[in-house]
């Protein structure tokens, strides 16, 4: 909105051409997303304190968990508020891909929403079936895959680090394809989000490696240095992940150890799909496996412990997902934690190493 409001004033003033630079407006909706969450959180926590929207601790998990009864959640709507304002005021609102990011992302919060209402209202920590919102998520993920596919200007092909000769075109697979990745993504944030911070940490370093993948990505000049695919106008996505990691660091503020605040489903799940969204159009999901590797452990932590016990009667872990390993071997919270988000900045460096080791 901004963009179109004061970009055109640079003919008379020249101090407004400084809004056609991503970088600049980058930064700008980077500072706008943490100042609102940063502002808004403590009174966001008083109001859902005061509607006594606290989080139901499941009594068969972590005994220390028992204490987090009450903490107020849905902390998410704050993060999508701040990130999706800065996005819109900052962004050119005539870009597909601006659109697509905050289409997925409303509906994933609509989603998350409707579960963590769901908890509320009934008091546990059961809110929709694991069947109907997995039934939603691949709904909007399978029409995510098909804008996409029906795009003429979009390639289906896949690309991988490392292998440039490599890069198979999946056709109509792609829309299947794009809808596993966005879903395995939303629900993989959403397994990780069980220790304060533990998921907005690694949520964060991967907005960050993909707003430089996606500038990088809607610059010919760049790709055509670094031989990644082009992908014009992909670049405005640089903003969308600048608010996005900043929105986070506000909401951050207020989810540290002992956390004030957890974001709940309609946090978790946006953040995952928005972000496999970003993965899918800058032609780097493959990069996501490893910029993701917390999230992608976690996950599969739980597959192989359900897996195994389903077939040999016996855990792997002592609890799964794997952050519950740690604390029921006696690490402090706050330790696995940090620890997770250490690892997530390696995997960062790694993944953004991938863009030069061609
Ligand atoms: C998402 N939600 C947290 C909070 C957060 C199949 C099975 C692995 C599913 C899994 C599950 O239920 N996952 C749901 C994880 C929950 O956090 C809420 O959920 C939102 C995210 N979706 O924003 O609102 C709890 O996590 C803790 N928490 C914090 N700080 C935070 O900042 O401490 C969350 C955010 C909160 C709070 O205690 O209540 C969660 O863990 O449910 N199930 C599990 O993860 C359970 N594991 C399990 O059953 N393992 C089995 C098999 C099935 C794999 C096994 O190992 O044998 C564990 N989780 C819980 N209790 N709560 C253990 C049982």
């Amino acid at each position: 909105m901004l963009y179109h409001l004061l970009y055109p004033l640079h003919a008379s003033y020249s101090v407004f051409n400084v809004f056609r630079y991503i970088t600049f407006r980058t930064l700008v909706a980077s500072i706008m997303a943490l100042l609102i969450s940063f502002l808004l959180g403590p009174w966001f926590i008083r109001r859902m304190t005061a509607q006594q929207i606290g989080q139901t601790i499941r009594p068969d998990g972590p005994q220390s968990h028992l204490v987090k009864a009450g903490t107020p959640t849905m902390g998410g709507a704050l993060i999508l508020f701040s990130m999706l304002l800065a996005t819109l005021l900052l962004a050119d609102l005539t870009n597909r891909y601006v659109w697509i990011v905050v289409g997925v992302s409303v509906a994933y919060a609509i989603i998350g929403f409707a579960d963590d209402y769901l908890k509320l209202r009934r008091g546990n920590a059961w809110g929709l079936t694991a069947k109907a919102k997995l039934i939603a998520q691949f709904a909007v993920a399978l029409v995510t895959g098909l804008v996409l596919f029906l795009d003429q200007d979009f390639s289906t092909a896949l690309f991988f680090p490392f292998v440039k000769e490599l890069h198979p075109d999946l056709g109509w697979g792609y829309v299947a394809f794009a809808a596993v990745v966005v879903v395995g993504a939303s629900n993989a944030v959403n397994l990780t989000d069980g220790l304060d911070g533990l998921a907005i940490g690694p949520v964060m370093t991967t907005a960050f490696t993909y707003g430089v993948i996606a500038y990088l990505t809607g610059n010919a000049k760049y790709a055509e240095y670094l031989q990644i695919p082009h992908v014009p106008g992909v670049g405005e996505l640089a903003i969308f992940c600048g608010a996005l990691l900043s929105a986070g660091l506000g909401f951050l503020w207020f989810n540290a150890y002992p956390a004030q605040m957890f974001m709940g489903d309609v946090g978790s799940l946006p953040l995952g799909a928005a972000l496999a969204v970003v993965a899918l159009v800058t032609k780097q999901e493959m990069i996501l496996i490893i910029v993701g590797g917390v999230f992608v452990v976690e996950a599969l932590s739980v597959i192989f412990q359900v897996v195994s016990f389903k077939l040999r009667r016996k855990r792997i872990f002592r609890m799964a997902p794997v952050h519950h390993h740690f604390e029921l071997l006696g690490w402090p919270e706050p330790q696995i934690i940090v620890r997770f988000w250490i690892i997530s900045i390696i995997c960062a460096l790694m993944a953004l190493s991938t863009l030069k080791l061609r």
